[in-house]
């Protein structure tokens, strides 16, 4: 009895070490051609907890809908997959670039221009929301923006 006692213990400590929340940081939206209805964003999500964290869903106000995607590049051909969710291992993080983990931003009503920011929310398992403000910028210079962060508030 005892011994089960400090495991259970020791598993409560393990839980309350889990240090911050998850976090969605750089988030930026590449700016497209006026006639190209499509957008591109990237981010770099951190999952502090002793536990995966998964992706649901992504949205925002301004897209009529946002997908994951996921390049794979092979031989000469680029293909792209949707990716209905994202797991973030612990204490890991994905970081999103054009030839691996991507955002598709469909249907934005007015295409952003550079310096613009749109609200992104990110949906995790949990019910647990983040929302940032991805800025809008042109592919070159890729300077990694500090702006464009947030992390869970409180989890219910
Ligand atoms: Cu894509």
């Amino acid at each position: 009895m005892r011994v089960i006692a400090a495991a259970a213990l020791a598993g409560a400590l393990t839980l309350a070490h889990a240090a911050g929340s998850v976090r969605v940081a750089e988030a930026w939206i590449e700016e497209g051609p006026p006639d190209v209805p499509v957008l591109a964003g990237y981010a770099t999500i951190h999952n502090p907890t002793a536990q995966t964290a998964r992706v649901l869903n992504v949205s925002s106000p301004r897209a009529e809908r946002i997908e994951i995607h996921r390049s794979e590049i092979t031989e000469n051909t680029v293909t792209m997959t949707r990716v209905d969710e994202l797991p973030i291992p612990p204490g890991g993080e994905i970081r999103f670039t054009p030839a691996g983990y991507h955002l598709m931003i469909y249907g934005v009503a007015q295409p952003p221009a550079a310096g613009e920011k749109l609200p992104v929310e990110f949906e995790f398992d949990g019910a647990r929301k983040v929302t940032v403000e991805a800025i809008v910028r042109r592919s070159e210079g890729s300077a990694g923006a500090v702006e464009g962060s947030g992390q869970v508030e409180d989890a219910p």
